[in-house]
């Protein structure tokens, strides 16, 4: 079994083989990624070692040279001196200490293992990482309990691998503390670990009941007018968030900064009045134990009338990121789902020039799109009044009347639709509204019962 990450590890290798049928501008955007992922759990990547290869060493991922390369680099031999020089201070020899070799994908429980003792330092693969930095950024019950099922799906195989390893002698003939005759240790924790996923998977059904009830009072309350904003992490979906609602969503340049949703409403109010979902943000390789557990957090997107894909237009690997973020939300079945694509971060491409190149190439390719900058207030105006036109295209004219026995009701109309004139007769009060058709017949379906 992998060990924990520990607090003082600091340094660290990328490893990764390179497929046939992976291009070398893919294969260095995923190292990018990888090393951005390990500098968000807090490591400096010092090196990195790539190989080509037809297919993955069965025994330990890498072929036995690159192995042996990543063995002297770690354990500070000479033809490594000069490179070790610079991670290391001359008042703590051990300081430059490699704890880590992340490596670019998913590998066997028993590939990982053979890697770790060979090279003499801990192994991390993609998932894991993945795995982590949700594990520490999760804040609400939801998500803690979204990640820890997903990590506890991660390490059943790899503890039936340490079972199978342990064999024979790993069973224990002792029935105490719960564990059955001839059950061992790794028996035993592999039945917590279903009981404890058991228990989860409860825990989240019932937290999805509540959240659809909520869910389904705002809707009653303020009408159906949402908006998700989706994309891959790290493209600005929660700085846009802020612009868009004024709110004060956790902005960070790291990877998996935001994993619950948020919903917040459209500033300054628009009718209908609009809410505006941030979303956790995806990645290549998603581990799929999370796409199911966050299925529900997803589903946030689902119930919006629009979404907005957020794609990082500096990144060099934005078309990779673009199709990923397409496939998830093909799996989650969010496809039908009106969407915008909105190409962010334009300020970061280059001079003046090469913006307007940019920007006029992704406009050509992807019809409707909207390019800008999160950072400029115009930009998000501009962002804005799309938002408001999509919705207001939606929008119905209609007369709805209120009886005078249910005036306390009236609030309900200005919150969910623009009243045009409003006129009363001995009966009750008309109302000339502008709203969206569900929203109107909502309205009309409460009245009729005042
Ligand atoms: N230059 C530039 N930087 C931006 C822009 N939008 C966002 N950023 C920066 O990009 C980084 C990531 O922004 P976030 O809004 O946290 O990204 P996110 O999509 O919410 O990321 P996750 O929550 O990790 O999925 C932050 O450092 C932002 O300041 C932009 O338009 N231009
Ligand atoms: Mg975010």
């Amino acid at each position: 079994m992998q060990r924990e990450v520990q607090e003082k590890s600091r340094f660290a290798v990328v490893a990764a083989v390179q497929l046939p049928s992976v291009s070398d501008v893919e294969f260095e955007a995923s190292l990018t990624e990888l090393r951005e992922l390990a500098k968000t759990l807090g490591f400096e990547v010092v090196h990195k070692f790539m190989q080509k290869r037809s297919g993955f060493d069965k025994t330990a991922y890498l072929g036995v040279g690159k192995r042996e390369e990543i063995r002297c680099f770690v354990n500070n031999e000479p033809e490594f001196a000069e490179l070790n020089e610079t991670r290391q201070s001359a008042a703590d020899p051990c300081s430059g200490e490699i704890d880590v070799i992340f490596v670019d994908h998913e590998i066997s429980p028993s590939q990982a293992r053979n890697l770790e003792k060979e090279v003499g330092c801990q192994v991390m693969d993609r998932t894991m990482v993945i795995l982590e930095i949700f594990h520490r950024n999760a804040r609400s019950r939801a998500a803690r309990a979204q990640v820890e099922i997903a990590r506890l799906g991660y390490m059943a195989p790899r503890l039936r691998e340490a079972a199978k390893l342990a064999g024979p002698q790993g069973r224990q003939r002792s029935g105490l503390g719960g564990r059955g005759a001839g059950e061992s240790h790794t028996e035993m924790d592999r039945r917590k670990i279903r009981d404890r996923i058991a228990e989860l998977q409860l825990e989240i059904t019932a937290m999805d009941v509540e959240r659809k009830t909520q869910r389904a009072r705002r809707q009653e309350r303020q009408g159906l007018a949402g908006v998700a904003l989706v994309g891959y992490t790290n493209a600005g979906k929660s700085t846009l968030m802020r612009a868009l609602t004024g709110s004060e969503v956790l902005v960070a340049n790291k990877l998996f900064a935001t994993l619950d949703t948020t919903v917040r409403a459209l500033h300054p109010e628009s009718v209908p009045r609009i809410l505006v979902s941030d979303t956790v943000g995806f990645i290549k390789n998603l581990p799929h134990g999370l796409v199911a557990s966050f299925k529900s957090t997803l589903e946030e997107a689902l119930d919006a009338s629009l979404l907005l894909h957020i794609i990082d237009a500096s990144d060099p690997g934005f078309e990779r990121q673009l199709e990923v973020t397409d496939d998830v939300l093909d799996e989650i079945g969010a496809k039908a789902v009106p969407l915008i694509r909105i190409f962010n971060k334009i300020d970061h491409v280059g001079d003046a020039a090469a913006q307007s190149e940019c920007a006029a190439a992704l406009r050509a390719q992807y019809p409707d799109c909207i390019v800008m900058s999160a950072r400029r207030p115009d930009d998000v105006a501009k962002l804005r009044e799309r938002i408001v036109g999509f919705f207001q295209g939606n929008l119905v004219e209609d007369e709805i009347f209120l009886p005078w026995s249910a005036q306390q009701l009236r609030g309900a109309i200005y919150a969910s639709c623009e009243v045009l004139a409003e006129r009363a007769d001995g009966e009750g009060a008309f109302f000339r509204v502008r709203g969206e058709s569900d929203a109107v017949k909502g309205l009309r379906e409460q009245f009729s019962r005042a």
